[in-house]
């Protein structure tokens, strides 16, 4: 395993310190992150101590260290993932040559655009959630939405050592527009559009660890196979973070659904409104917005920049080894194409359809925490379903990009689609029930009513564990 360095300003294991010029240039950045992170990081709870996992290694072993610790003091290091002497090209034009330890100069605009665009979405969810732990419903939920806040800002870390490490002088001034953007700023936004929308609720944040977190699993997949070797080890390791996220997001909705079953039968009647939980209905429609918003960030499903990442071996598909081809210039891809009010399977070149390839994967995924949320439905022994919408329903970007179609896939008038919208994607009515839910609840042990207490603790504690102990805020 590589050397790790915990006692440098910066913890890493890429030998920071034999590289003085790029440690300055870091160590310089980062007064400037602890400004962002203290101006637009979680607001109020700067001074408590939470329980958090800390990354320390890159060793699948034994990575993580568990502590309280300060979110201002929290240690964010640069870890990539142990190289592999022998690796070689996976996929595209250069199959089979060694892959790059530097940036080929033909590359450098494509590449620095990727890098920039994934690790703009770090501090944008970071921005996005900067008020929630206001209204966390327990303090197990305060400490889980903490700790994904200071793994989003180490994976921002992970994209600006690239930047600074690979692109000189480009590279640091693209650093600094990392922390220069704001979510949902319209003068300065965040560069992809889910990262603009807000989360001011828990079911929002459940949705958005589930569904948006997970394209970011699906694009650190297609990275992790980059021929650029260093992005390609550093996503890795981003990926071993990420699970837990994921986890946040499919455990956070089960519960929410397991209440509203709990309500539902308790209630007479079964008005889970009217019992303060969150009705199923209305769990569908959050998760109707937030599939088809994530779904966007996988870009048209037809893609020249697609093909072109892929032929030049910047980006690969998901797990690339699980194919046979990895050239991909013969073969051809099915995607679902609007004409005359309908959809219609075509084929197009493999290349060209990379993205679809890649959304198909991540819509397969999705269906995996669907499945548990009705299987606790069906226990309860309650008759509904939850469903992923169709691929095309409410889209931004891409070939169905505002085409009036279901969460069936039916083509609908424009004026029907105006009319059945409330059935569809969250009312005035729902955001404002879900705000009106939303309390903090501070003691340990306890829990909002609308959400059912995590089968179990964090890192073996119970449920009751004090995983945030709160200071007096300055
Ligand atoms: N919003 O050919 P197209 C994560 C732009 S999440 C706004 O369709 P292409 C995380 C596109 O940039 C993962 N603009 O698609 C999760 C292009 O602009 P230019 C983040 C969009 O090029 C939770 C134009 O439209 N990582 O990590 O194949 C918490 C035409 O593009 C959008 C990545 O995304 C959109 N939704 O791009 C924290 C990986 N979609 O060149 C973190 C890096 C597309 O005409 N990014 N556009 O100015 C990429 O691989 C690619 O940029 C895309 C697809 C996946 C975004």
């Amino acid at each position: 395993m590589s050397h790790v360095n915990q006692y440098d300003t910066i913890p890493n294991n890429v030998g920071l310190s034999d590289d003085k010029r790029l440690q300055r240039a870091l160590e310089k950045w980062q007064p400037s992150f602890l400004r962002w992170w203290m101006d637009m990081g979680p607001e109020g709870f700067q001074l408590d101590q939470i329980y958090l996992r800390t990354a320390i290694s890159a060793d699948v072993a034994g990575w993580a260290h568990f502590d309280y610790v300060k979110m201002p003091d929290y240690r964010w290091g640069i870890f990539l993932a142990d190289q592999d002497p022998d690796r070689t090209v996976g996929f595209g034009d250069h199959y089979g040559e060694p892959v790059w330890q530097q940036v080929p100069g033909e590359l450098r605009t494509h590449l620095k655009r990727l890098i920039v665009t994934q690790g703009d979405t770090e501090p944008a969810s970071v921005e996005q959630q900067r008020l929630l732990g206001q209204t966390a419903p327990s303090l197990y939920d305060l400490r889980n939405l903490f700790q994904v806040n200071v793994e989003e800002g180490r994976h921002l870390w992970a994209m600006v050592y690239l930047l600074h490490s690979h692109f000189g002088s480009d590279g640091r001034e693209e650093a600094e527009g990392l922390l220069e953007r704001r979510s949902g700023n319209p003068d300065k936004p965040r560069i992809l559009g889910a990262f603009n929308e807000p989360i001011s609720d828990w079911l929002s944040f459940f949705m958005f660890t589930y569904f948006t977190d997970r394209d970011g699993k699906y694009q650190l997949l297609s990275l992790a196979e980059s021929s650029f070797d260093p992005l390609a080890r550093t996503c890795r390791f981003m990926l071993t973070e990420e699970a837990h996220h994921m986890f946040v997001g499919e455990t956070g909705v089960l519960r929410v659904v397991q209440r509203a079953c709990e309500l539902m039968k308790e209630t007479p009647g079964g008005d889970v409104r009217r019992a303060g939980g969150m009705d199923l209905p209305l769990v569908q429609r959050y998760l109707n917005r937030w599939y088809s918003v994530s779904l966007d960030l996988f870009g048209s499903e037809l893609s020249s920049n697609a093909a072109h990442y892929f032929a030049s071996g910047l980006k690969g598909r998901a797990n690339e080894a699980r194919y046979e081809d990895h050239v991909a210039l013969e073969p051809v891809y099915s995607v679902a194409q609007p004409r005359d009010g309908q959809l219609v399977a075509e084929e197009a070149p493999m290349r060209n359809a990379m993205n679809s390839v890649l959304r198909d994967a991540y819509a397969e995924d999705c269906k995996r925490g669907v499945d548990k949320w009705n299987a606790a439905i069906q226990a309860a022994g309650i008759d509904f379903e939850l469903r992923l919408p169709v691929m095309s329903f409410n889209r931004r970007i891409g070939i169905y990009a505002d085409l009036p179609i279901d969460p069936t896939g039916r083509f609908l008038t424009p004026d029907e689609w105006e009319r059945r919208l409330p059935e569809f994607l969250p009312t005035a009515e729902d955001e404002a029930h879900v705000a009106s839910l939303m309390h903090a609840v501070v003691e340990p042990g306890k829990i909002a009513n609308w959400i059912a207490p995590p089968s179990k603790g964090i890192k073996g504690l119970s449920f009751e564990f004090e995983y945030v102990r709160r200071e007096a805020q300055a």
